[in-house]
């Protein structure tokens, strides 16, 4: 299972995570990207779902027509651990 990181391992990672921040009510990061349209954002969504099937990882997200709000976290470990540092990149060179 994922080892959930300490917060100032996270601050420090999310240093290298352009627009990723640490959630105010719990252990998790989050973003909200912006696109041109719908069309752009559900690209953007079926790319990262494709990835996150891969992983066996999944993002909680929430889109209104072209904007999506991404929260990542390891529910298993109860906080944020590697794969979600690894997702958030991949979703960052996916724009
Ligand atoms: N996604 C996330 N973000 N955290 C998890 O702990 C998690 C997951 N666990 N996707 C996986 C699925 C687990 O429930 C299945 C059974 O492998």
């Amino acid at each position: 299972m994922a080892v959930k990181l300490a917060l100032s391992q996270v601050d420090e990672a999310l240093q290298e995570l352009e627009g990723w921040q640490r959630a105010n009510d719990r252990e998790a990061i989050n973003k909200t990207y912006k696109f041109k349209n719908f069309t752009e954002a559900f690209g953007f969504m079926t790319k990262c779902a494709a990835q996150a099937e891969i992983m066996d990882h999944h993002p909680e997200w929430f889109n209104v027509y072209n904007r999506v709000e991404v929260t990542l976290t390891t529910h298993d470990a109860g906080g944020v651990t590697e794969k979600d540092l690894f997702l958030a990149r991949f979703m960052n060179h996916s724009v």
